[in-house]
Parts: C-alpha cells; structure tokens; sequence
C-alpha cells in the first residue's frame, strides 16, 4: 500500500499492551485519514455511551495520507476523543514534529484506551511502545514536560504533553505540543489526564512511501513556489493571523465583553502591529514555508516572558474580557499554553463570569479587565480551586448549576465554547458554529469573510450551500489529508493540488466529486456519533442542539456600526432546514436511513435503530 501506512496502533494502558491492527484498505478510501479515520475508530472501537473520561474511552491520534511529504505545511495532525466538555465527538487539529513523526512510524493512527495506574509517559519508537513512569513529571506544567522528556529521551524527540489543568480534568484542557501549539479544545487534555497519561514521545525511523514520487515531488515544490509568490505572503509572514483584530474590529465582529459588541474600543492596543513591534522571531510547523507562530517577548510591571500569539487567542483574552493592551494579553496566553487550557474557551469562561457578575447572578466580584483577577482566576481553573473548580466545567455546565437567568450569557454551541468572532450580524457564521462537527468552532467553516462580501443581513440558501461547500473543504478535506489549510486560505494556493497530491501520494484517482462525497460520509458519521451518545445516555437530540447563543437573537449590539443589530430567528432556522436538507438529514438534523446507505454507512443507521431512534 502506498500513501498510506495501512495500520494502526492499538495501546491499552490498564494492561500495558500494545499491538499494530491492519485498516482494511476500504475504509482508508472511505475515510482517507485524520478526522475521517478518527471518527471512524471512535465509531467502531468506543462503547456507546462511554463515559469520555473513563478507561474505555479511547483517545485517537490520526494523521493522514499526505502528512510528513515535502508538500505546503504537511506537519499536521488530528487528535480526538469523545469530549467530557459536550459529550459528542471532539477534535483538534495540530502542527507538531509528532505528525510527521509518527508517519515515520509507519501508522496512520494510535489509538489508546485504558487508564494506568501511574502516571505514564508513552515513548512510541520502531522498536515498540514503551511504558515509562510519569511520576517524576506530573504536577509540571507544559512546557516544563517537553524540556525534560527532550532531555531525557533525546533533543530530536517530539511529544504531546499535558499541563496540570489535564492532570486535574478540566474540561477545557487540552494538549500541547513544540512549546506552544495547542490542541483539542474540547477537553482532549482531560481525557489524557483521565488515563494518568502525562504525555506521549514519538520517534519514526523510517519515511512514507508515495505510489508517485516524482508527481508528488514536482507537485510539492511547485506549491511551494506559489505560496511564496503570492502578493499575500510577505504581509502574512508579518502579522499571520494577528491581522485579523483590524479586520474583526472594522467589520464589526470582534468578540466583547463576553460576545456583547463586536468593537472594542482598545482595539488598536492588541493589533498586529502591535505585535509586529514585541516580535523577536517566528515559529513554524513542520514542512511549512509560511512561517506564523509570532513568538513575542513582553514586559508587564511584574512579569517578563515569551508567548506565542494567535487572533484567537489575543481576541478571547484582550476584547472578551475587556484586557489590554497586548502585553497583559500574552502573559494569560503564557498561563493557557503551561497550565494546558484551551485560550478560546478560557477567554469565554472568564468573559461569562465577568457578565454573570455584573449581572449580580454570581457572588463573587470579577471585574472586566482585572488583570491581576484574571490571572488569579486562570491559575485557579487549571488547579480547580475556589471558583476555579467551578468554572473548569465550561459555560454550559456552569450555566446549568448556576441557574435562573444565567443560560442568557452563555456563549456555547453543543456546550463547546465559541470562538472569536462575533455573530449578532452574520448569521451565515452562526450557522457554521452551530453546526460544525465538534460544537462551536471555526474550522469548519470561516464563513464570516465570505458573509461579508455577500451581505450580513440575508438569510439565504446560496449561504447555506457555500457552508456546506466549505465546510466539506475545510472540515472534510484539510482535517482528512492531514495538511494545514492556511495555504489555501491566506495566501490562496489553489484548491486544486489537492485531489492531484492526494492521488499521486495514493495513486488512488481522488476527483472533487469523490472528495466532496468522502467529507460528507465523515459529517454523516460525525453527526450519527453524536446522536447515538447523546440517546444512549438518555439525554435529548433535536434541532435546538444546531442553535446558536440566545444573546445573538435578544441582545442587540449597542456600539459600533452595525449597533442594534441581532439575529433573526425565523430567517436562522429557515437556513439550518436548508443544511439539513443539503446533508440528507431529518429536520432534527439526525442523518436519513438512505442518506446513510448512500454513503456506506449502513451499519451506523442499524447501531441509531437498534437504540429505538427512528430514522426517516
Ligand atoms: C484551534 C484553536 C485555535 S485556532 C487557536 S489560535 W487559530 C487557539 N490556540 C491556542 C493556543 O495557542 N494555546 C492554547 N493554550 N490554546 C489554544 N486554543 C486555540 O485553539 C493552529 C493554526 C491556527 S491558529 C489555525 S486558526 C488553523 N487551524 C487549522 C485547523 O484547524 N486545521 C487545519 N487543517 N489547519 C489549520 N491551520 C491553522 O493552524 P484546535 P496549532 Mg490548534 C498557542 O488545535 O483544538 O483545533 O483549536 O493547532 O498547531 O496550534 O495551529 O487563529
Ligand atoms: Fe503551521 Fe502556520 Fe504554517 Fe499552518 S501556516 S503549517 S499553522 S506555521
């Protein structure tokens, strides 16, 4: 088999044993990698309704047909679990030697359940899994675990580790990588945390085999040359995603005060120029020539550090919480990466308990910018302290203990936070969030560029049948090859390399059709998942699980442009009816019986009728 490794790697940590098990060679077609293969394993290998912190839920790592070739920015990898933060099916997708080196590996996923009695570190090597005791790294955070185990096992090793907030499941924990990369923002570090696993050190011995090298090579470096090329390049590899504060700020869509306004009127004290101006050097994934890990130094009056900056992050942590300027920010972006705390869901979490204290709904006093709170507050969520332990558990579960009005302010999709961009006026991106495969998140579709150039204010099908284009791209195919798909969204190289790379890699003929067909098996599989774990542990599924916010639809923003904006409801559900028909589903969203035999996924319409859900 070429392209692909054609196996995977099945560790069970209760037992300390370990073996490699064959991937029929139909299911790598089927789903191709990545994501697809994730879902695909959690499928099969999960029991239903397995509690997503218990022993027998696995945790996969998967990378794809196309990660670790010499192509644009194939350092990339997919790791996933059911989700303690939403109970359905989550992922994270990052950039990390581990990508490549587990191609090298010769696997395309491992997947491990179990849950050791001590604190382990996996050390995954050609000559097999070892079983190494954690103890001396438990309690360190992040980036502590990385320097050591490099220390130990070797400078060239590459690791996922987990920070205290992992060890302590937090919900919103995930895990890290090359000192700074962040994956898993529903809860992935927390299933880690579960199974006492500290972290996990990989290294390859050998390299992947293409069916067409020589194609895949000049098609390689021929992307490579247009990436650098494009216009767009040289701005990117100043500011990467950082230029989207000016750009969130002008359309009106920067999240603050917890998702209230989409400005913030210190906007230009969290920028990218800004950055530009506490920048000492760049980082990049493996096998990328785009370079946009922004590496700041920053002083505040009491700390010096470094910190990695992101639009997410800077968004999230500065204009959600009302915090600035920029170097406070990178400080709370410091404590995310060594505690292992997702950044978005943090700024999220911090903003609602700010609302909810303004509101005089919680007793304790956190004030919007409250830099010395906010620091506080973070350290006590990673150790589940005070307040802390409460707010660990994410919005929705905070909202649903906390009760009486405070489900007003929590701003959540299927219970994973929103990320940063503001939808009182984008309906169209309030759809991506409320529909995409892992709660709210923009991966799956960034669909608030595109709605601006269409018209914020229309609820129309042409929006809805470009969601569903895009998120088949972006959620289907760059989280399936694994690749990174900045390439193609900031400096656009074409879409079209990558059905041919796919098939030179392969030697599988991939077109757009069977692409496009691969991806919405994987969002029909994505969405039966969710359902069944929902049914089996009795709770309800209905299309109320694909609505936004509520503070979009009855809070109009009161500042900037578009101030008394707010979304409609009639016009959102008549959209989220059009996705459901796009993608062959009832109108609760649960995918039909023929949708599913379409797409080869008869066994999964069998698993939903035999739990007495009935498929129309
Ligand atoms: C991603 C999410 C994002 S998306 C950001 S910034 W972004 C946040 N980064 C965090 C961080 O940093 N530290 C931390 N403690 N928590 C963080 N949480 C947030 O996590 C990421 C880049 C970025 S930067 C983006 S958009 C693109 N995402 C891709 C994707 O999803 N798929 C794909 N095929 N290519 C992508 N390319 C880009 O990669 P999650 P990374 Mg991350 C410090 O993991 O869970 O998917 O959430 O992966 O390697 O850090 O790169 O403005
Ligand atoms: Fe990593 Fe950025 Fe390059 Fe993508 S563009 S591979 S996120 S450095």
């Amino acid at each position: 088999m070429k392209g692909w490794s054609g196996r995977y790697l099945h560790i069970d940590l209760s037992n300390k044993k370990f073996q490699y098990v064959e991937l029929p060679t139909e299911v790598l077609h089927n789903f191709i990698g990545g994501r697809g293969l994730a879902i695909k394993l959690l499928w099969d290998l999960n029991p239903v309704g397995v509690d997503p912190l218990s022993p027998e839920n696995y945790l996969v790592l998967a990378v794809g047909p196309l990660t670790g070739f010499p192509l644009p920015s194939s350092g990339k990898m997919v790791v996933a679990s059911k989700s303690p933060l939403t109970g359905g099916y989550g992922d994270g997708n990052i950039g990390t030697r581990v990508a490549v080196e587990l191609r090298n590996l010769g696997v395309d996923a491992v997947a491990i359940k179990g849950r050791s009695p001590e604190p382990t570190v996996l050390y995954l090597s050609c000559e097999g899994v070892e079983f190494r005791s954690g103890r001396d790294y438990w309690g360190l955070t992040t980036l502590e675990t990385e320097r050591r185990l490099k220390k130990e096992l070797g400078e060239n090793v590459s690791t996922l580790t987990i920070g205290p907030a992992g060890e302590k499941l937090v919900k919103i924990a995930t895990v890290i990588s090359e000192f700074g990369r962040s994956a898993g923002r529903p809860g992935m570090g927390a299933v880690m945390g579960s199974k006492n696993l500290k972290a996990i050190a990989v290294r390859g011995c050998s390299r992947p085999e293409a069916a067409d090298r020589s194609e895949l090579a000049r098609l390689g470096s021929e992307a490579y040359r247009k990436v650098k090329e494009s216009p767009l390049y040289e701005f990117w590899v100043r500011q990467g995603t950082m230029a989207t504060i000016e750009w969130s700020q002008k359309n009106s869509v920067l999240p603050t005060y917890n998702f209230s306004e989409g400005v913030f009127d210190y906007w230009e004290s969290i920028d990218g120029y800004v950055m530009e101006s506490m920048k000492t050097r760049v980082k990049a994934c493996p096998n990328c020539n785009m370079p946009c890990g922004n590496v700041v130094k920053y002083v505040t009056s009491t700390e010096l550090g470094e910190a990695e900056l992101d639009y997410e992050n800077v968004a999230m942590l500065g204009s959600n919480i009302g915090l600035a300027p920029l170097n406070k920010v990178a400080h709370i972006n410091l404590l995310a990466d060594l505690y292992g705390i997702d950044t978005i869901s943090l700024g999220n979490i911090l903003g609602f308990a700010m609302e909810l204290s303004e509101k005089g709904l919680l007793k304790d006093r956190v004030e919007w910018g409250d830099y010395s709170k906010i620091k506080e507050l973070t350290r006590q969520i990673a150790y589940r302290e005070g307040l802390g332990d409460l707010l660990a558990e994410g919005v929705a579960e905070v909202a649903s203990r906390i009760g009486g009005d405070a489900w007003k302010y929590a701003i959540h999709a299927k219970g994973l936070e929103v990320s940063a961009y503001d939808c009182h006026a984008a309906p169209g991106m309030a759809l991506a969030y409320a529909t995409s495969p892992i709660g709210a998140h923009h991966k799956d579709a960034w669909f608030i560029a595109a709605e601006v150039k269409m018209g914020r204010f229309n609820y129309t099908i042409e929006k809805v049948e470009r969601l569903v284009w895009m998120q088949n791209i972006r959620g289907g195919m760059f989280e399936s090859l694994v690749t990174c798909r900045l390439p193609w969204v900031e400096v656009s190289l074409d879409l079209d390399y990558y059905p041919k790379l796919l098939t030179a890699a392969t030697g599988v003929t991939y077109t757009w059709d069977t692409i496009h067909e691969v991806a919405n098996r994987i969002y029909s599989l994505v969405r039966s998942f969710w359902v069944r774990e929902y049914i089996a542990v009795g709770r309800k599924w209905s299309y109320e699980m694909d609505m936004p916010p509520v503070k979009w639809f009855t809070q109009p923003l009161t500042k900037g442009p578009l101030k008394g904006s707010k979304l409609d409801t009639e016009g959102y559900i008549k959209m989220l009816k059009h996705y459901y028909s796009i993608r062959g589903w009832d109108e609760n969203g649960v995918p039909t019986k023929s949708t599913l035999e379409k797409l080869g996924l008869s066994y999964a319409a069998l698993k939903l009728e035999k739990l007495g859900i009935h498929l129309s």
